[in-house]
């Protein structure tokens, strides 16, 4: 038994309340009391020109950013959704826009992005995906068109094997980075080690030297036009001894990225 609701025993045993009547903590209470909580007050119905209301009060209108909750808020900043971030509508009331490559689902932003192409993961030296190799005799080219940056945190390397033929010289390697989507610049390095032991000297005909992957020790050349503009690293080998065989490095690196699913078109030529 509960005193506190028993409308027999409400407040103390054996008191009973009247017929239609319920007990509310230890209370007898006529019917059609709501058992809710009292509704709050609605506040004013309608503010001066220049105002507008927060909760019971009418209070000046602000300045319309998210910051301060936009015209029409109550001075908290406006609350952006997942990769989103907030502006005011020119009624003064929070929005947002949503960052790509996601986009506006209903309240919210969401999905949108690139799929990863087939050659990923391959964000580093080590991880690079392999083509199938190339001679300098007879010359060996080939263009990929199946790559993409899929999003701005994207670094693509590539490695093939060049081998060294015949009797026409030293193999020279070129790569091309081209079809680059429109608001899009990516940059392009082409680097060499040579099989032998030794000495790799990468001599760069197109695209300045670059010291960053000796460590490896591996040369090359990089090429970082601006914009979408094609890039092109391209070099003569020498190594210890007479064989110039050895392995190509290649990356792609967006140094800014549109959020264009786009594919690439990546050019490999060796002579
Ligand atoms: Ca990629
Ligand atoms: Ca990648
Ligand atoms: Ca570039």
């Amino acid at each position: 038994m509960n005193t506190d609701s028993d409308p027999l025993n409400c407040g103390v045993c054996g008191r009973g309340c009247a017929a239609g009547d319920t007990c509310r903590l230890g209370s007898c209470t006529g019917p059609g009391m709501d058992a809710g909580p009292d509704p709050v007050d609605g506040g004013p119905t309608g503010c001066t020109a220049g105002t507008h209301p927060c909760g019971p009060d009418c209070v000046a209108d602000r300045a319309n950013l998210p910051e301060n909750g936009c015209r029409l808020g109550c001075g908290g900043a406006c609350i952006p959704p997942s990769m989103g971030a907030s502006t005011c509508s020119s009624g003064g009331a929070c929005d947002f826009t949503c960052t790509p490559p996601s986009m506006r689902v209903g309240g919210g932003c969401s999905g949108g992005g690139c799929a990863p192409d087939a050659a990923e993961p391959n964000d580093t030296e080590d991880r690079a995906y392999a083509f199938a190799d190339f001679a300098d005799y007879p010359d060996s080219s080939m263009t990929f068109t199946v790559f993409r940056v899929h999003a701005s945190t994207d670094t693509d390397w590539y490695r093939f094997v060049v081998h060294d033929y015949g009797l026409d010289g030293n193999p020279i390697v070129r790569v091309t980075l081209d079809n680059i989507p429109s608001g899009s610049d990516f940059d392009l390095g082409a680097y060499y080690k040579c099989n032998a032991v030794g000495v790799t000297t990468a001599t760069c005909r197109s695209g300045g030297g670059s010291p960053d992957l000796l460590a490896t020790g591996y040369q090359g050349c990089t090429s970082s036009a601006g914009g979408s503009a094609s890039e092109t690293a391209e070099f003569d080998t020498e190594c210890a001894g007479s064989d110039e065989s050895g392995v190509v490095l290649v990356r792609v690196l967006p140094y800014s990225w549109s959020g264009s699913c786009d594919s690439y078109s990546l050019r490999v030529d060796v002579w």
